[in-house]
């Protein structure tokens, strides 16, 4: 039997393209709370490559979700969400593509924005988790992710993929949970107490922990940046990320954390990276574009 190309949506040009697909009344800078910022970049990572198109996937199953937040049962939207121009970061050095997704953020830190982080490969979170060190001094970082990402160097760079985690530990707390795969190397570095700034909720302590929600939060400090890897989810969910790693979290349990951690503390901001869409299969970009809008709905609830 022939098989045929799948068509993967049926192009509706007349979208916007930005995020959710909004009208300028929604989605102007001045009119937006929310700022989406896109870092397509994908230079360090290791396995997979693809990831530079994470960003565009993400905004283009945006546009046909539903606006209407049904667990919530608020339009979201109407906080104002704005999408930028996807930065300018694809063949920099990762030192500068860094830096320019630490300018960036600073800027619209200043400008009282909340900026939401569309990467890319996880690298691109150093430069984000610097700039809201700077406007939050007692910021710590949740991060979610199936790998611990504490080598101190990887392939010979510091600014690697598989280095966030140490990077970001370097500035600020750092809170991890869904964590399944770890080198002897970061196991030792753990071992001799690294350097006093890392909590880790492995997905063992998951599974042995019934309250394991409100013992990461209660781990963070007030203010949080939340740093999602998506490969954090089963690859049952998110097939589409560079390093897959199985027996991940589930859907309502990441949702749960998150509802948990935004009612206890005040999120003030988060990206979502290393989607590396699978074309064909649109699931993981819209789980993402998903996930993007729901946690964008606990952070900003609607009163009623
Ligand atoms: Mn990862």
């Amino acid at each position: 039997m022939e098989q045929k190309d799948i068509v993967v949506q049926p192009q509706d040009n007349t979208l916007p393209a930005n995020y959710l697909g909004l009208e300028e009344e929604y989605s102007s800078i001045k009119k937006s709370k929310v700022v989406i910022v896109q870092a397509p970049y994908d230079k360090t990572t290791t396995y997979v490559h693809g990831a530079v198109n994470g960003p565009a996937a993400i905004i283009d199953a945006s546009r046909y979700m539903e606006r209407f937040d049904d667990e919530l049962n608020q339009e979201t939207f109407k906080i104002g969400i704005h999408t930028m121009d996807p930065l300018p970061v694809r063949d920099l050095p990762s030192e500068e593509m860094v830096e320019k997704v630490y300018a960036q953020t600073g800027e619209l830190l200043k400008a009282n924005k909340f900026p939401v982080l569309l990467g890319g490969e996880h690298a691109v979170t150093i430069g984000a988790v610097k700039a809201f060190k700077d406007a939050y001094p007692g910021l710590s970082v949740l991060h979610l992710d199936a790998h611990s990402d504490l080598r101190d160097t990887y392939f010979g760079s510091k600014l690697n993929h598989g280095c966030v985690a140490r990077r970001i530990s370097e500035i600020c707390p750092i809170v991890q949970a869904g964590t399944r795969s770890i080198s002897k190397e970061e196991k030792d570095f753990l071992a001799s107490g690294a350097n006093g700034r890392i909590k880790i909720f492995n997905v063992y302590d998951i599974l042995e922990m019934p309250l394991w929600k409100d013992s990461v939060s209660n781990s963070l400090s007030e203010n949080v940046y939340i740093t999602i890897d998506l490969d954090v989810f089963d690859p049952a969910l998110v097939p589409a990320t560079g390093t897959p790693e199985p027996g991940g979290i589930g859907w309502y349990e990441a949702l749960s954390l998150l509802r948990e951690v935004t009612k206890d503390k005040k999120v003030v901001g988060f990206d979502v990276v290393e989607l590396c869409p699978i074309k064909g299969n649109v699931a993981s970009d819209f789980l993402a574009a998903k996930l993007v809008y729901r946690l964008l709905g606990y952070v900003f609830p609607i009163k009623k």
